[in-house]
Formats: C-alpha cells, structure tokens, sequence
C-alpha cells in the first residue's frame, strides 16, 4: 500500500501520524486475557433465561410457571406483567418525525407478541443450565393472529403488526430538492428525459442481514450497591444510561454502564435491547446480581437484524448519459419495532443516493413500514449501502443504455476535483475529495483495460466461463455529528464527542475518550495521536473508555465517528495541556511565555538550548511546590468537539468475476480498491477495517439472506443456514489510497470503518451482471447464490 498525500497531515514530532503500529489492545483480546461481560462473575449472582415466543404475531392468553418454578435452582420466573413496574420500556432516540408511529416496546411482553423470539417470560437460578432447564418448562398459550411478513403486503394494511395503530406505516419522509432549494423539480426532469432522453426504472431489493458479532450479546446487573451497575455488551454505554434513565426515572448518577471489551458489533450492539432492560428488571427486583448471556441462535433470532428495504428508482438522464434527476422511493422494513437508530437508518441514505455524482434533481420518499419480523436496525453502513448499490447499480445500467463503458459514464457526471467544496443536489457540502486520482490508481492496479480484453475474448469464443468486471465508486457521509444537524433530523442526541488528558506525576498520560471502542484499535490510534501531539512515548499513553464512571460524558461508537469526532476531541484537549504546560515551563526556565516554543515534545527557550520536557512540567504541576502565581496544580484538560460538517471519504472499487455459465458458480478473480480517507493514522488498522467491511458487503452480495417462512419463522437461525463466509471464501485484496484530508478537523482525518461495506457490495453484483449481459440479464436479486445466477441465465432476467 503506497498513500498519495496531497496536504501532508498535521503531524508531531513523534511521527506517530501513519505508522503502522501493531494494535496495542489484540495482546490481551487474542490471547484470552481480557474480560468478557461474560467472564464476570459476582458473588451470589444469579442467571437468567428467556422464554422466547415462537409465533411471529400471538396474544398471550395465559403463561403456567409453576413447573418451572420448580424447578432445581429456580430462584423466581418473570412474566411481563410480574416486572411491569420496573422494566421500563424500550426506547427510540429517533423519532423520524412528530407523527412516527411507535408500538410500545416491553422488554418483557406483556399481553401480545409481535414478532417470534420476542420474550414473553424470564427465569432466574442459580446457573445458566439450571435457568435454561426450567425455562423449558414454562408453559405459554398463545393464540395466533394474522402475521404480515412481507414489506409491500405491510404497505397494503390488510394485515396489521400492531392493530392498534391502525396502520404498519410508522413513518413517512421526504426530501425534496426542489422544495429545500438544493435542485430542481424532479418530475419535470423525468418528464423532459421520456420526451428526449433515458428514462431508467428500476427496483432493486435489499436483503434482510444479520450482524454477526464474535461475542454474542451478554448483560451482567448489580442492584446491590448505592448505584446500579450494568456491565454489557453494547457499542452504546452512554446512549443506554440516558434512555435507561429517560424510562425508569434512575438518575443518571444513580447508573453506571460499563462495557468492558466488546466482541464486535457493526451496528447490532447499537441498541438498547429489551435482553438488557429484562435483565436489569430481573436484578432490581430480586436485590441479586444477574447475568444473561445469549446463545448464538437467540442472537441470530433476536438480535436487530439490518438492511430490508425495497427500492423503486426512476433515473432520468440525456441521450449523451448526463444525467438530470434521481426519484427515490423506498419502503423500509422496520420489523416489529422500532429501534434506537429505527427509522432513522434509511433516512441516512437520503444524501447519498446522488453519492458523487452532480445533477440538478432529486426527490427522496422513505416510508418506514411495521411487520412481525424481529425489529430491524444499524447494520455497518446503514443507509449508505443501500443508496451506494442502488446509484452504482443504476450507473451500470446508465453506461449499457448509452453504449459506453461504465466508467466512462461516471466520469461524466461525478463532481471534479477542482468543484471541492461542492453542495449536492441533497444538500450537502462535500468539502474534499479526487475521484479522478482514486479512479485512476484503481484502473492501474485492477489492470482494467486486459481484463476487458479478457472479457471480450470470452465472449466472442462463447466460453461458459464469462468474466465480469463491476464498479464501484462511492462516496458516504460518516463521521455522525455535527449535533445542529442530528438535531434538525429529529435524532435524540447529539453528535459531539469529549475526551480528557491526565498528566500524571511520572510523565504518564490517561486519556479518557467518550467514543467505545468493539474491535476498531482506538485504545492504538489514541495514543499514536496523543504521543504525537504531546511528544511523549507512544508507550506511555493509555486509553481508559467504555465506562460511565470514568468517562462521564460521551455520544459512543457508530458511524465511523470515533476518529473524526472523538479523536479531535483529543487532539483539542492535547492542545490545551500544552497551553496550561507553557507558563509553568516559562516560569522554571525562568523565561517569558512568548519565548517559548514546544516542538519535540520539549518546552525550550528560542534561540537556546534550554528546555524542559513535557514530563518535567507534569511533575511540577503535580507537586505544585514552584508554580506561576495563580497557577492551578493541574495540566488536565477537557474538551468538547462537534464538527460543522460530516465525513465524506470515497473511492474506487473494482471487482473481477469469473461466472461459470453452466452452473451459476461465481469465483471473484480480482477486487481492487483505492479509499481516500483523508490522513490515515494507522496504516495497518484501516487495512484491517477495509478488509473487514469489503467482507461483509459481498458477503450481503454473494451469500448473506435472513429467510423467515410464510408462518414468520426464521429459517435461517443457524450458521449452517445464514451463510457467514470465512477467510477461504474470499480472496486477497488488493488496496490503496489517495489522500484528500478532511479540512475543518485538525488531522484532516475521514472515517473508514464503514467504506468497504458500503462500496463492495454494488462492485460484486454489478460484475456478476456484466459478466451476463450477453445472456439478456440486467439484475440478478441478491444473494447471487449460483442457483439464481443460473436461472437469470435460462430465463434471461432476474429470479427471486
Ligand atoms: N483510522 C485511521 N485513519 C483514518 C480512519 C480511521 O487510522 N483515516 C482508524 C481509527 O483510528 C480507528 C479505526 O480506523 O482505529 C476505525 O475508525 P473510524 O472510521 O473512526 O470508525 P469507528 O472507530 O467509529 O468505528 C465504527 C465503525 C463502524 S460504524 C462499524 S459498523 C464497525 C467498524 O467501525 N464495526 C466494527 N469496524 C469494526 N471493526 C471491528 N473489529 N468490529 C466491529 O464491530
């Protein structure tokens, strides 16, 4: 990997800015030394179990759980109505608007159930085999009502999920770039393009995933002290003391939320979940401490799963390809509930289905639906993929209608280096960004212009092995900030993010940040920043997040908003050490203040070589025996940063398949992908981020599909059945960057976390089709398994 700096980034003198350092944190996640929540063992703590509902739309008309009961080392059995007081109700921090439609969400259900796997009671014993016997012996009537499981069958009201709301829609909401004064009025366009131009309709169908996290999800309560401790498995402890304040009436003072290491979550531990709520019901009601650990299929089953939405596009564009207005209708399945991010994870979608690209009209409709499938949330992108597949997708289609290639059809109407900032026909302001050089690295390294030889020698000799090449090039809004816009979406909280440096007595240095990291490496990067800012050893900075106590103020991880918005709340708090440092070193060199300049990590007096290192001054402000007058004994600072503007990295994707026509088998040859970030500070980390999103997006593309039965079982409960890939099923990628460094940050810095979710999707599933254009296909439904490749391929058009 080579990176293409076009402003070199504000570096320190450390020169810890873009070294690859190896994560300082895998010591102890790899080798088992960390603690789990489920490691946590409490004296006299107790563990529960759930009994789920295997009806996806069911009133409870009476819960037996008197053999439970009594069951060997039952300690107490919980229906909803037993916990009704004290369980709260599960909130959602984004209501779309002022008329969402939001069922009543009870950790423990009380008298109807909405979707299978929901809790209808909870046992407590004293083990979890002990809780899990018995809860098998809990005996639930139910009586089943109409479930509705399909989304357009829910945009009918025929079948209600909750009939009493008397509709499944729970939102509608629109954004008009006519009505904003960011575009032009969409229908006119269209209408101009079928009188004189390219009218392309198109649905494309997004998939129902699954998060699948390394841990499953696991909650341990403590009612016993003055304070409620939570430790749990979250990406969200600060967003889950609020909303567990907001609906139980505990002061936040009263709570503490701890996430200890966390195996993984994109997007799935984003919630406050009613396993949680459940378990600190359970706990405060019998004064014990309580564990729940899920198994892998209750995760599977109950955990929020992602995507689901149905798109309807109408592209218009002139003859030449130039296109003039993108009409967006969605209807999103929200399943059964409605949750923290809910509705608001289509919404992201809306700025960025005009993705790079520059035309005068767009008008986006998203109607969020209800149906008795487990709720539906953040999954890594949300949103953003599937405005990403849809435009890119549609791009293709665009270049075979005007007879050009693909990327040539992009060029023309992506925005150029030289328009940055650019405001989109959505309303964003793009502030930096070169689709050209990216796009051109990619061509190079993918050796695009042989493999379209390749291509065309296939096709001309009929050999059943066709190769396709798929396009990609993307751009996203990350970075979720800046709180004024959050606030104008209707999102609950803000988008800030806080952070505190500790200078301690022996030149060590604690930051506190807010953001809580699962997996991404923070505690590494952190101290790479701070050892840079400061010019301190990289070893002597340490992380301390993901605990209420310690970091009091926080908005937590998602979004790819850790870097861009809780690292340069470190870099802001860095600069105020060093501001506080300055006097006291001036004081014990005995020099003015204006003569001092800190550069190496030192305070020195310019044009001397006298100097005290950043080390030294801790000391002094520590023991406070020799300082200014009116000096407080303290370096510590604080700081507090919301961004103007979002995230927006991009890139260019690009992907070879071989599909084996007789067959339907697909074999990726050769992926490409060139990410402009802005300045990386951790080589090795956002290869690793890449690596891993690039996997689940053409994991959603090739094999990844949560299937319920007409009944609204999950079919696909079980690993054997939801097909995750492993590291044989993919190939090795190849990556790059270009740097094009964000401008209103101090690091220049643009998420990465969510970029090859959201590119490699439309890059796959757009070679497949190239690869069987010849054959008359021009969409094959996702997961592209090889039977509906085959059967596109013997019927000439897409197959369900
Ligand atoms: N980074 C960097 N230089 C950049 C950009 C990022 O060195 N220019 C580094 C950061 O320092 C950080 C990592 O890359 O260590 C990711 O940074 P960022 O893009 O800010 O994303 P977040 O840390 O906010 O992580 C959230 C993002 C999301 S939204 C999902 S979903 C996701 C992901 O991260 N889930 C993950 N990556 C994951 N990785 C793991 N292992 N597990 C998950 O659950």
């Amino acid at each position: 990997m080579t990176i293409t700096e076009d402003r070199p980034a504000e570096s320190g003198p450390a020169g810890e800015i873009g070294k690859a350092r190896t994560r300082k944190e895998d010591q102890r996640l790899i080798t088992g030394r960390t603690r789990w929540t489920d490691n946590i063992q409490l004296p006299g703590m107790l563990h529960l179990a759930m009994v789920r509902s295997p009806f996806a739309h069911a009133t409870i008309t009476n819960i037996d759980v008197e053999e439970a009961r009594k069951s060997p080392g039952v300690v107490g059995v919980f229906t909803g109505r037993d916990v009704a007081d004290g369980q709260g109700l599960i909130a959602n921090a984004w209501p779309l608007n002022g008329e969402q439609k939001t069922p009543n969400h009870l950790p423990v259900a009380v008298d109807r159930v909405a979707c299978a796997g929901e809790i209808v009671a909870v046992v407590a014993a004293r083990s979890a085999a002990e809780a899990r016997d018995a809860a098998e012996l809990v005996d639930v009537d139910y009586d089943e009502l109409p479930a509705v499981l399909d989304l357009k069958q829910a945009a009918t009201d025929e079948v209600l999920a909750h009939p009493d709301l008397g509709t499944n829609t729970s939102a509608v909401w629109t954004l008009d770039s006519a009505a904003q004064g960011s575009g032009t009025d969409v229908e006119q366009e269209i209408a101009k393009a079928r009188e004189n131009g390219i009218v392309l309709e198109r649905e494309y169908r997004q998939q129902r995933l699954i998060p699948a996290f390394m841990e499953p999800r696991s909650t341990v309560c403590d009612p016993t002290g003055e304070q409620l401790t939570v430790w749990t498995s979250t990406q969200v402890p600060h967003i889950l003391r609020f909303l567990l304040a907001a609906t139980t009436g505990m002061p936040e003072s009263k709570i503490r939320i701890i996430a200890p290491d966390v195996g993984g979550g994109f997007g799935g531990k984003l919630q406050t979940t009613p396993e949680e709520f459940a378990t600190i019901a359970v706990a405060r009601r019998l004064g014990k401490p309580c564990k729940y650990t899920e198994t892998r299929s209750e995760s599977i089953l109950s955990g929020h799963h992602g995507r689901d939405q149905i798109q309807k596009l109408t592209l218009a564009a002139d003859r030449d390809g130039k296109v003039t207005g993108l009409k967006v209708e969605l209807l999103a399945d929200l399943g059964a509930y409605v949750g923290v991010v809910g509705g608001g994870v289509p919404v992201l979608g809306a700025w960025m289905f005009n993705s790079i690209y520059k035309f005068d009209a767009y008008h986006f409709t998203v109607r969020t639906l209800l149906t008795n499938k487990t709720w539906v949330d953040a999954y890594r992108g949300a949103g953003r993929p599937e405005a990403t597949y849809a435009i890119e997708r549609l791009m293709d289609e665009l270049a075979v209608e005007v007879g050009v290639d693909p990327l040539e059809i992009r060029e023309k109407n992506w925005i150029k280096h030289e328009e940055f900032p650019f405001t989109t026909v959505a309303g964003m302001t793009y502030d930096s960004g070169n689709y050209e050089a990216a796009t051109a690295k990619a061509k190079e390294l993918f050796g695009y212009d042989e493999l379209r030889a390749e291509q065309k020698r296939r096709r001309e000799s009929n050999d059943p092995v066709q190769l396709g090449i798929g396009i990609s090039t993307f751009t996203e809004m990350c970075g979720l900030a800046p709180s004024r816009i959050l606030g104008s979406l209707n999102y609950g909280a803000g988008g800030w993010e806080s952070a505190s440096i500790r200078m301690l007595a022996t030149g060590k240095v604690e930051v506190i940040t807010g953001v809580s990291p699962h997996g991404q490496g923070h505690e590494t990067a952190w101290s790479q920043i701070v050892a840079d800012r400061l010019g301190v050893p990289f070893e002597d900075v340490e992380v301390l997040h993901g605990d209420t106590q310690i970091a009091h103020r926080g908005m937590d991880t998602y979004g790819s908003r850790s870097l861009v918005v809780g690292a340069e709340a470190v870099v802001r708090a860095a600069d105020k050490v060093i501001d506080k440092a300055k006097p006291i070193a001036a004081h014990l060199l005995e020099a003015s203040v204006e003569d001092i300049e800190f550069t190496g990590g030192r305070f020195g007096v310019k044009g001397t070589d006298k100097g005290i290192s950043m080390g030294e001054v801790a000391m002094a402000s520590w023991t406070g025996h020799n300082l200014p007058d009116g000096a407080e004994p303290s370096i510590d600072a604080d700081a507090t940063f919301d961004p103007e503007n979002f995230s927006f990295p991009h890139g260019t994707h690009l992907c070879a398949i071989e599909v084996d026509t007789e067959t339907g088998g697909t074999k990726m040859r050769k992926y490409v992908c060139v990410d402009d970030i802005g300045t990386i500070i951790n080589p090795l980390i956002v290869e690793g981020q890449v690596h891993g999103g690039l996997v689940q997006g053409i994991a959603q593309a090739l094999w990844e599909g949560a299937e319920y039965d007409d009944q609204g079982t999950l079919v696909t409960g079980s690993f054997v059945d939801y097909t995750l890939p492993t590291s044989a099923d993919t190939i090795s990628f190849v990556t790059d960057h270009t740097t094009s460094p964000a401008t209103y940050t101090k690091l220049g810095t643009k998420g990465v976390g969510e970029a090859g979710a959201i590119a490699s999707t439309p890059a796959v599933v757009n070679a497949i089709v190239d690869a069987l254009r010849p054959f008359g296909v021009d969409d094959v439904v996702m997961p592209c398994t090889p039977e509906r490749v085959w059967k596109a391929i013997q019927a000439g058009h897409p197959v369900t």
